[in-house]
């Protein structure tokens, strides 16, 4: 089995992204079997979806982002087929509601077992939600490429340290991953 997990360093007013830390402890502790390739990706809408594309075709691809606002992780459940927000990327890029594939339906839904995700992490203790959507910044470019080009994809929003440390974040990734590859 191979798998992609991919994470994001600072943007806009976050100069720490816990995403990029969770990222590289799940790799140093990674100890099963399967073949995993970790990932950090740019804050900009062309760049991560290129980057994504040219990874190729994983059978697990799970995506790790920065929510700000959030303070519990969430697993999100559609990606849409725009961007849009009044932040720029880490280019400069103010997006204003293109389409992140021309032609391409206006929603992917995760191809994770997202249900099973939610209730396997709570009984082993952690906070996990499901979410709508990943907003129609970066993270939802990329969740949009994931699903396109691997068999199993999906986002999840990792909220700041205070709120979830970055061993927890790790520790449930590592859980979600094993999840996803059965
Ligand atoms: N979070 C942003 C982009 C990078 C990140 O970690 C988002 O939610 O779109």
């Amino acid at each position: 089995m191979r798998i992609l997990l991919t994470a994001f360093g600072p943007f806009h007013t976050n100069s720490f992204n816990p995403t990029e830390h969770v990222a590289r402890l799940v790799r140093e502790e990674w100890q099963r079997a399967d073949e995993l390739t970790v990932e950090i990706l740019p804050v900009e809408y062309g760049a991560a979806r290129a980057r994504v594309a040219e990874l190729g075709a994983f059978d697990v691809h799970i995506a790790l982002g920065l929510a700000a606002d959030r303070t519990v992780p969430t697993i999100e459940r559609f990606a849409m087929n725009r961007r849009d927000a009044r932040v720029a990327d880490n280019s400069g890029f103010i997006a204003t509601g293109e389409e992140v594939d021309a032609g391409a339906p206006l929603a992917l839904e995760t191809t994770l077992p997202f249900k099973e995700m939610i209730t396997r992490a709570r009984e082993a203790g952690f906070p996990l939600e499901e979410s709508r959507s990943a907003g129609l910044y970066v993270c939802n470019t990329v969740m949009f490429t994931a699903i396109q080009n691997s068999a199993r994809a999906g986002f999840l929003h990792l909220p700041p340290q205070e709120h979830f440390s970055l061993d927890d974040g790790a520790a449930l990734v590592d859980l979600l991953l094993e999840i996803a590859g059965e």
